[in-house]
């Protein structure tokens, strides 16, 4: 009822009046301001006078369902949304909930207090700074076509966050650079049979309009955010918005094609490994070897000493 009593108000550049908004709605008029005392609460800026009624002035700067999807565009991702102010980490909340809920849902969380990274990681997650979510999907390929979903998620975020205007590099497999600090990571998760997939959790955290002061003193060196960069505040339910769509176009093509050539083209495109030296970080040796390529499947082609070696996943340091 909130939902749409915040449509109504969306809807009009004027007052609507509490009889016109209990008419549509069919709701008692104490009913409506009890809604409207709400999305106040919620941080919704509502003019009310008495006789004219109810005016909607501005919207908050959160990630909830009724924020994004007047600017969702999809089939079926983000068609429902789970939102909390806080949570420990949008990722495990995901899989614990993956087996049964609806393909397409997505976690969003303003503040993640365990936030992870891949290998049990801390990802940093402050306060509204960022878009932390997760998308769940039961796609029907095997285990062994899980990391690919990396490679659509990675091109799909470069693409969205092409319109800023900023170098902005993949680095395979799961990061996203602007100017050579991580703005974006990726954690794919999987419930899995041995040739079935279950559910795949795609976690998706991107530093938005994180300042400096919001990085510890580790971060200050690594990573950036898109405000750093562009030296603008940014419209975060339109981006969580434009990435949901833009990853929808990229997935649904990919499971009907089952080609992932078009988005490995713009990961190698914009990777900011290739040609490039860097260190191979395994559990039991680092080495430093040169990026060649990343082969059709996503594997990425290092010439170790003259030696052509490929890995499907890990961890490389520039
Ligand atoms: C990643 O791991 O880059 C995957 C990050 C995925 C985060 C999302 S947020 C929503 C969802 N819910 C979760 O709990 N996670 C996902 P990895 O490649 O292991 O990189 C982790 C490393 O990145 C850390 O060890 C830090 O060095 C660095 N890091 C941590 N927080 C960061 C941040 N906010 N921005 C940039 N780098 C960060």
């Amino acid at each position: 009822m909130k939902s749409k009593i915040l449509n109504i108000l969306r809807s009009s550049d004027t007052y609507v009046s509490g009889e016109e908004i209990s008419k549509l709605l069919g709701i008692s008029r104490a009913a409506i301001w009890k809604h409207i005392n709400q999305l106040k609460k919620e941080g919704y800026q509502i003019d009310s006078l008495t006789k004219n009624g109810y005016k909607l002035i501005s919207s908050p700067d959160i990630l909830s369902f009724d924020e994004i999807s007047p600017f969702l565009k999809t089939k079926f991702i983000g068609h429902d949304i789970l939102y909390y102010e806080s949570i420990d980490s949008t990722n495990t909340f995901a899989k614990s909930i993956s087996q049964n809920c609806k393909d397409g849902l997505v976690i969003i969380a303003e503040e993640q207090t365990k936030g992870r990274g891949r290998l049990g990681r801390t990802w940093v997650s402050p306060k509204r700074k960022g878009i932390w979510m997760s998308i769940i999907l039961h796609p029907n390929l095997p285990p062994s076509e899980a990391h690919k979903l990396t490679i659509i998620t990675a091109s799909s975020i470069y693409n969205t966050l092409c319109k800023f205007n900023v170098d902005i590099k993949i680095k395979w497999p799961n990061d996203i650079l602007i100017n050579g600090k991580k703005i974006c990571g990726i954690l794919t998760e999987m419930n899995a049979e041995l040739n079935h997939i279950n559910s795949l959790v795609i976690g998706i955290g991107i530093n938005v309009n994180t300042e400096v002061e919001d990085f510890n003193e580790e971060l200050t060196k690594i990573a950036t955010s898109l405000r750093i960069e562009t030296g603008k505040f940014i419209d975060r339910k339109k981006l969580t918005a434009e990435i949901l769509n833009n990853f929808e176009d990229f997935y649904i093509d990919y499971l009907s094609t089952k080609d992932i050539r078009p988005y490995l083209e713009i990961v190698r495109k914009n990777s900011a490994l290739i040609n490039k030296y860097v260190e191979i970080i395994k559990p039991n040796e680092k080495y430093i070897a040169k990026v060649v390529d990343i082969d059709d499947d996503g594997q990425l082609v290092i010439d170790n000493d003259g030696k052509i070696e490929k890995l499907l996943s890990g961890e490389v340091s520039l």
